[in-house]
């Protein structure tokens, strides 16, 4: 495992199988590492098309081995147990999967660990955890890709919880290329997407358009 640095929220991808055409999250996640994304996350929700535990653990390693070769973290959504078993670069929880405490004993020196948080109450008490190594937050724009996703907190809603975190923020949710500029005006440290990278014509440019906002320095 790497040890976290805040430098990987700058231009987090996330996708799964539901996030693709058919066959698609490989080719299409390569795509994204070649043009420069700073973190992965494997998130397998797909409703229609579930995966079994054998085909989603190959396509997780299948997602890890080419995070590898760009050098890139892999992080793995809501799946303590996998991410473990193929060490993983780190592990992403929301408030309703397995309990934060529990993450937190049984990956803690062995995973990096990210937590959502949307409320004040609940980055609060994320601040008492300082084994949490990043806080995502959102979603910030209303989105398409995540269908039980809370009301919207937009930038304002947004810079109150930066205000109070004690942990580097990443904004997740809705975001496009029309509102990185306003989000990069905020202090959050980056921005997690799932369809703009995920149905972009032109991933190239459009990792290069985030990376221009969150990557400074090595852009
Ligand atoms: N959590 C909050 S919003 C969201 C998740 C996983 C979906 C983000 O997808 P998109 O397409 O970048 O809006
Ligand atoms: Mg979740």
């Amino acid at each position: 495992m790497q040890n976290f640095n805040q430098a990987w929220l700058a231009s987090y991808f996330i996708a799964g199988t539901q996030d693709v055409p058919d066959n698609q999250l490989l080719p299409i996640l390569e795509k994204a590492l070649k043009a420069g994304i700073s973190c992965f996350q494997f998130r397998e929700k797909n409703p229609l098309n579930p995966l079994n535990k054998t085909q989603k653990k190959a396509l997780a390693i299948g997602c890890q081995n080419l995070c590898a070769a760009y050098n890139v973290p892999f992080f793995i959504d809501d799946d303590l147990s996998l991410a473990l078993d193929i060490h993983a670069d780190g592990i992403h929880v929301g408030q309703t999967d397995q309990r934060i405490t529990d993450v937190i004993q049984q990956a803690a020196g062995q995973l990096s660990i990210g937590l959502s948080c949307q409320t004040l109450d609940q980055i609060n008490a994320a601040n008492q955890l300082s084994a949490v190594d990043y806080v995502g937050s959102g979603p910030i724009f209303p989105t398409n890709s995540k269908p039980d996703a809370t009301v919207p907190l937009g930038i304002t809603g947004l810079s109150q919880l930066l205000a109070i975190s004690d942990h580097p923020i990443v904004a997740i949710g809705g975001i496009s290329e029309t509102n990185l500029a306003d989000l990069s005006k905020t202090t959050v440290s980056g921005v997690a997407v799932i369809s703009l990278i995920s149905q972009s014509t032109d991933i190239k440019q459009t990792v290069q358009s985030i990376n221009r906002y969150f990557r400074l320095g090595d852009a």
